[in-house]
């Protein structure tokens, strides 16, 4: 396990310039939404929002946040905040960040930073929304996307996404006698991010708070495009108790199922959270549902999966000092 002081020792870079500053004890996403009982997609919004501030533009694609967050006359953001189609949340996000840029041009806001912030979940942005989302990396547009990854399409009723693990039981995917669930590997989408060679790529996840805030926070900061992948434990769609949320994302982290890193200028670091070693794999599959169907081989094969993509990225951090 790393610690605070592998922090203090330089290991972990940055830490003194963004923990100090951590919390804003403003609420920008207000409780009384119709999120489920233990949502983590709700509860990383509140922590992204807390870490933005309130110069921030919100565009948000349809999804699981649009739908409990805004019912006609109420609504949970205390930000300025705009929904917009499925597919091009990066798109109206770049107009945004293009408007603000020529407000500042002609002096209307120039005593202001004002960040563009789009948000999807994984539907809306490793499928439906990537080819908006590579062209606002492409072209260099100052802006943050966070896609808010629970690993299935939910809102409409738990429909298999790119995004979505192998083995997983979905309405679109169910396991059966000639399936065994989701067949496809989680499509590698902060990977695909890297490729647009930005600045800056981080994957997170609520369950560890403190590590989502200080990136969301390093990539405000960040006069270019951006990309955050965050893990939301989706207790509905994983069918697992709504009081493991903090838990099944922690064991998300500590098995390597979804290990916790960031790509700065091309250079990869494991995140101080990652543990020295790996938790065996079933700890994280047996407490869930949507995994319970797999057999000991399917398992075994899950496992060597996650082995060799732990290798690959840790390969990357080795070899990227
Ligand atoms: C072009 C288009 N296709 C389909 C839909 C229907 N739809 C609305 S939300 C949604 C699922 C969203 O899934 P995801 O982006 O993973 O977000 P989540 O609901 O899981 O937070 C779908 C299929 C739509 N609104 N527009």
């Amino acid at each position: 396990m790393n610690t605070a002081k592998q922090y203090r020792s330089g290991l972990v870079e940055n830490f003194d310039l963004y923990a100090p500053k951590l919390v804003d004890k403003e609420e920008y996403f207000a409780a009384g939404h119709r999120a489920c009982q233990g949502c983590g997609e709700a509860l990383a919004i509140r922590l992204m929002c807390k870490a933005l501030g309130k110069d921030t533009v919100i565009v948000n694609a349809t999804g699981c946040m649009e739908v409990i967050a805004t019912m006609y006359p109420t609504t949970a953001w205390k930000l300025p905040w705009m929904h917009v189609a499925f597919p091009n949340a990066a798109a109206v996000a770049a107009g945004v960040e293009s408007g603000l840029k020529i407000l500042r041009r002609k002096g209307k806001i120039s005593d202001r930073y004002v960040k563009t912030v789009a948000i999807g979940g994984d539907g809306g942005t490793v499928d439906i929304g990537l080819q908006a989302l590579s062209g606002a990396m492409e072209r260099g547009h100052d802006m943050l996307f966070v896609c808010f990854d629970n690993e299935a399409y939910m809102n409409t009723g738990i429909q298999r996404s790119g995004s979505t693990p192998f083995g997983a039981s979905t309405t679109t995917a169910p396991p059966g006698e000639v399936s065994s669930g989701n067949p496809t590997w989680k499509k590698n989408t902060p990977e695909i991010m890297v490729a647009h060679n930005i600045p800056y790529v981080a994957t997170a996840c609520h369950s560890y708070p403190i590590d989502f805030m200080n990136k969301v926070k390093k990539a405000r900061s960040i006069k270019g495009p951006s990309y955050i992948q965050c893990l939301s434990v989706c207790p509905t769609g994983w069918r697992c108790a709504s009081g493991d949320c903090i838990k099944m994302g922690r064991l998300a982290v500590e098995t390597g199922a979804f290990p916790l890193y960031e790509v700065e200028n091309g250079k990869y670091r494991l995140s101080a959270d990652m543990p020295e070693t790996l938790r065996p794999l079933e700890d994280y599959t047996k407490l869930q549902g949507r995994f319970r169907h797999l057999t000991p081989d399917e398992i075994a094969y899950f496992q060597e999966r996650v082995k060799l993509e732990y290798k690959k990225l840790t390969t990357k951090v080795k070899y990227s000092r």
